[in-house]
């Protein structure tokens, strides 16, 4: 497998290099992922984990498009957006599959145009995850790390470290993969499509090919956060990360000391 490498430096001039230094020192060569199954589940009720509470684990910030989530930044177990909506609301069952998935609703209307367009361009795209709950992520983590002990933690963030904690952040499908998370996504004709032209509605992708040095995770071409559709363009455009646009420009909160 080839060796993960660093991402291009940025050179767009309206995006801050970065000069903050917290980034993941991950070791592991692999980029394959495997294919796991759909965990999309809302379950609010918090239970112990493996991310025990500190002043840093008990983070609850605003809902903000913004919010540092890595794999060093975390949030609170109890942290919940407030306007969380069901995707079946707004969607039919053909985009759904019927996974009870929401996500906040400040990102609909752009989710709406995104899918519209993908349709209008003879394409299938589905939405296999969204808000994860800090206990769901829990259950979706110890589910990678038991089928792959080496690789889970890269494959998937322990709960309070996903982006998916945020309401902010989807994880599209392709019929052309039958809807799995795996690494023939960026090969499909909805994945195609999205690398070239989610950030057109503010989506960007979080972990882009040959970025693991810099975000601790494998590429995941399914994974898409809405910052914005300026961000989003200045990131695709820079070829910077949002990790490092984020730890560039926001306030940092303290890195919890846990073990993951
Ligand atoms: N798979 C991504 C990193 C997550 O679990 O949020
Ligand atoms: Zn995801």
């Amino acid at each position: 497998m080839a060796a993960p490498t660093a991402v291009p430096s940025a050179t767009h001039t309206e995006v801050a290099p970065p000069t903050l230094t917290p980034i993941p020192t991950h070791t592991s060569t692999a980029t394959w992922t495997p294919s796991p199954t759909a965990t999309p589940t809302h379950t609010p009720t918090a239970t112990p984990t493996a991310t025990p509470i500190s002043a840093c684990t008990d983070r609850i910030p605003p809902d903000d498009l913004l919010t540092i989530v890595t794999r060093d930044y975390g949030l609170s177990r109890y942290y919940e957006p407030q306007d969380l909506v069901p995707l079946s609301a707004h969607f039919p069952v053909t985009i759904t599959l019927g996974f009870p998935n929401e996500v906040r609703a400040v990102i609909i209307e752009p989710l709406k145009e995104i899918v519209a367009d993908m349709y209008a361009a003879g394409l299938a795209p589905t939405i296999i995850s969204g808000y994860r709950s800090h206990y769901s992520q829990g259950i979706a983590w110890e589910k990678w790390i038991t089928q792959y002990p080496e690789w889970g933690h890269n494959l998937s963030a322990p709960p309070g470290f996903s982006e998916h904690q945020l309401g902010t952040t989807v994880d599209f499908g392709s019929p052309e993969n039958d809807n799995e998370f795996d690494g023939y996504f960026h090969q499909t004709s909805e994945g195609i499509w999205l690398a070239e032209h989610a950030h057109e509605y503010g989506f960007i992708m979080s972990y882009p090919r040959d970025t693991f040095d810099i975000t601790g995770f494998f590429y995941e071409p399914w994974h898409f956060r809405y910052v914005g559709v300026e961000l989003a363009t200045q990131l695709k455009q820079s070829g910077m990360t949002l990790t490092e646009y984020l730890l560039a420009t926001q306030p940092l909160p303290c890195i919890p000391e846990v073990e993951r």
